[in-house]
């Protein structure tokens, strides 16, 4: 009869103690490591619309991030009239970032170059007619 309660009292301490034990064994296993490895480097691509229309584009301002392909869509709308996209690293136009095929209209070009890596304000124009600009923005 005294036995009976510490028997059972027994069995039921000894199942108690394996569940936590092996509840804890596991969550070792699947403890999260930290990747400390930084991010990679992604530039990307970047796609860009640009038309000429009566002598003149359509934006003044071409913006793209820094180290990007881009990819220039130019629409060339004047009819037998040659344009290009050229870009620079200023208005001096001394220094060629990319230099697009001059097209006549109606006619489109896709350019592809890329973009530079410092964040600045460079410069585009066509270089059939200059006045015909503006400030292309690498972010
Ligand atoms: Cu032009």
């Amino acid at each position: 009869m005294p036995w009976a309660p510490g028997g059972a009292h027994g069995a039921s301490n000894r199942n108690h103690g394996i569940l936590p034990g092996e509840r804890h064994r596991g969550g070792a296993d699947v403890s999260p490591k930290v990747t400390t490895a930084p991010p990679p480097r992604a530039a990307g691509s970047v796609t860009v619309e640009i038309a000429a229309e009566n002598m003149a584009f359509d934006t003044s301002t071409i913006t793209v991030p820094a180290g990007a392909e881009v990819t220039m869509n130019f629409d060339n709308r004047d009819d037998g009239i040659p344009h290009n996209v050229a870009v620079y690293t200023d208005s001096s136009a001394a220094k060629e970032i990319f230099v697009g095929d001059i097209i006549a209209g109606p006619e489109r070009a896709t350019y592809t170059f890329t973009a530079p890596e410092p964040p600045g304000t460079y410069f585009f124009r066509c270089d059939v007619h200059p006045f015909m600009n503006g400030a292309f923005i690498v972010t």
